[in-house]
């Protein structure tokens, strides 16, 4: 008879990690655990309950709110604030940060960067989306926590992690001691430990990036492109092209397999489309975590400054050989410009 471990087991044997936490961290690991089931649950019936389509509203990307993202959001920050552990809340579905205050939260020190539904526009047509979440100590120490104490650089993060909801819901997370994979089990209700210290491959035959837009990449992604198409048996290219859509389900796919995902500056997003605090920092830990690279081409994506709540960052992730290939060829043919 399998053992069982649920998340909940997980978190508590891993307190032990954190010498001096009082079980803060795992609290909110378990919150988030739980806002993930909620959303988990109308996810899979989107396509009955009058969740879909626009609800109307825009997020500050000017990009129209699915019923079913602004359903995620809410029940995130209602976790968290219910939760007591979180002082503030960043989503992408909000313009501004979101303080938390409430009995409950009083001395709370976590701060909670989040995108609470990515590539919702795949929910409409039943393709893998998912949550990516970020989570960091505030740096004040009095005082209400400010935007200050979320604009930290992606290495100061506590914990990251992701929920795949595909054919199975999967909650994906780190706290820097590994990455480890939770299956829910629907019939107990349960994220069971299914996918326990997850490993990247070194190597991997699989690359992702939206090739629409190819005549906008820079050189170095056009020749990285073409170095992956050549017929070379030594190296098992031709790689396989694989896209998604949907950073979550495209990343969790490399994860297991290998390969890389790239999301480089093009002429419509001169920064990059995904942002730097929810979405590449966050994947960026994990992948590391799990002995892969994460960069924006030139600089780990970890180590780069963040000056702005819903900044982009161009992302090349996956692989350790894959990554550093795809940067020989950006220094080669696009070499970085550094501003004056
Ligand atoms: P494109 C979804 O909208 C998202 O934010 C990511 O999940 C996904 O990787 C990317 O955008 C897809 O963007 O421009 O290829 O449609």
């Amino acid at each position: 008879m399998k053992i069982v471990k649920t998340l909940g087991q997980f978190i508590i044997e891993k307190q032990a990690d954190f010498p001096y936490a009082k079980g803060e961290l795992s609290r909110l690991l378990r919150d988030i655990g739980i806002a993930a089931k909620i959303v988990n649950r109308e996810v899979n019936k989107a396509g009955l309950a009058d969740i879909l389509g626009e609800a109307g509203t825009t997020n500050i990307q000017g990009e129209g709110q699915k019923k079913l993202d602004v359903y995620a959001n809410e029940q995130f920050i209602s976790a968290l604030k219910h939760g007591g552990e979180c002082c503030i809340v960043a989503s992408e579905e909000n313009d501004e940060y979101i303080p938390i205050e409430s009995d409950v939260s009083i001395d709370a020190k976590y701060i909670v960067a989040m995108d609470p539904l990515d590539g919702s526009s795949n929910i409409d047509v039943n393709v893998a989306v998912g949550t990516i979440f970020s989570i960091y100590r505030r740096k004040s120490t009095n005082g209400k926590a400010t935007i200050d104490d979320v604009l930290q650089n992606g290495n100061e993060q506590v914990a990251a992690g992701y929920v795949i909801y595909g054919s199975s819901t999967m909650l994906v997370y780190t706290t820097g001691k590994g990455v480890n994979g939770f299956t829910l089990d629907p019939s107990i209700g349960e994220f069971c430990l299914s996918h326990p210290d997850m490993k990247i491959p070194k190597d991997g035959t699989i690359y992702s990036i939206n090739e629409g837009y190819y005549s906008h990449f820079p050189d170095g992604v056009k020749k990285y492109i073409k170095y992956c198409q050549v017929e070379d048996k030594k190296t098992n290219r031709p790689y396989t092209s694989r896209y998604i859509g949907s950073m979550v389900a495209d990343i969790h796919r490399n994860l297991i397999k290998g390969g890389i995902f790239i999301y480089p500056v093009t002429a419509g997003a001169a920064n990059g489309k995904l942002r730097l605090v929810y979405e590449c920092n966050p994947m960026a830990f994990i992948i590391e975590q799990a002995g892969g690279l994460a960069s924006n081409g030139y600089q780990r994506i970890l180590e780069l400054d963040v000056k702005e709540l819903h900044q982009r960052s161009a992302i090349f992730i996956g692989s350790e050989n894959m990554v550093k290939k795809a940067e020989e060829m950006m220094a080669c043919f696009s070499p970085q410009v550094t501003k004056k």
